[in-house]
């Protein structure tokens, strides 16, 4: 692929960019923020990841990828305030190399950031394959405080048996139930996934919040509810999301 070699390239050449996406409770008051890879395409402009995470998901290209965006979200976790969190994106492919654990580990090591404060974002097809090392991985992790999120919830392959089994912090409801809210039908299914979150004394974040009334909806719910959608703010450079939510 051409878009491979160029992404080496921008990786080799800081062509690679982190962007922060602010997340709230439902008064507005920060909590923490997604990490949201961007590239800066010489000739194309921004370009989504979701236009080529899924090209490098195919060769190990992810691995060094993952290792760069680990490396650069430290630096910037060290930075935050505590107690703010820091949710990064984990792809399987990255999370099933034998030495994830320890690099993670080392990392946090090296950048002197806080473990609890950390969050890893993995979705549901990380668990269709070799369950009992995947949970053996995340226990490891969680050992040393770093928490997991189960991001795009309720669209993957989804055995509700497994849930319980493994050692997680967080649900993230994916946006396309968080807006089907004002559908009576589909919004039930936001009611499902909050019902399991609190039976399994999950926090729920709930992503691409757009309206007030997808607000007050979810926040009708007695969860330990997070909410994150371009209604509070989109993802942001980094140095805008400090002189946004820091200075004064
Ligand atoms: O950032 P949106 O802004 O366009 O992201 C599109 C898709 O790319 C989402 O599914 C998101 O989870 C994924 N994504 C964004 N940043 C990262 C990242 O740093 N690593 C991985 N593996 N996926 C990411
Ligand atoms: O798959 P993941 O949840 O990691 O990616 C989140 C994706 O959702 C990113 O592409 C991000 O830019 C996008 N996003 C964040 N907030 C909103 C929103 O309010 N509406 C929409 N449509 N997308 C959003
Ligand atoms: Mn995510
Ligand atoms: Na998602």
């Amino acid at each position: 692929y051409e878009i491979e070699r160029e992404l080496r390239l921008a990786l080799n050449d800081s062509g690679l960019e982190l962007y922060l996406q602010p997340q709230v409770r439902e008064n507005g008051e920060l909590v923490g923020a997604e990490v949201l890879l961007r590239w800066n395409h010489p000739s194309r402009g921004m370009v989504s990841p979701a236009d080529f995470i899924a090209v490098a998901e195919q060769t190990d290209l992810i691995v060094d990828l993952g290792k760069w965006i680990v490396r650069a979200a430290l630096a910037e976790l060290k930075r935050l305030p505590a107690p703010l969190t820091l949710a990064i994106n984990i792809s399987p492919r990255q999370f099933r190399k034998y030495d994830f654990v320890y690099f993670i580990e080392h990392e946090l090591q090296q950048s002197g950031a806080d473990p609890s404060r950390l969050i890893l974002e993995v979705t549901e097809n990380l668990f269709v394959e070799d369950l009992g090392d995947i949970i053996s991985k995340m226990e490891a992790l969680q050992q040393s405080g770093v928490q997991f999120s189960i991001d795009d919830f309720g669209t993957g392959y989804s055995s509700l048996s497994y849930l319980q089994r493994l050692p997680l912090q967080e649900l993230k409801i994916d946006k396309s139930f968080v807006q089907a809210v004002g559908n009576q039908e589909q919004q039930a299914i936001v009611d499902s996934i909050v019902a399991i979150a609190s039976n399994l004394r999950l926090r729920i974040v709930a992503e691409g919040v757009e309206t007030q009334e997808q607000v007050d909806y979810l926040a009708r719910h007695d969860a330990d509810m997070v909410l994150q959608g371009y209604l509070f703010d989109k993802p942001l450079p980094i140095e805008d999301f400090h002189r946004n939510y820091f200075t004064s």
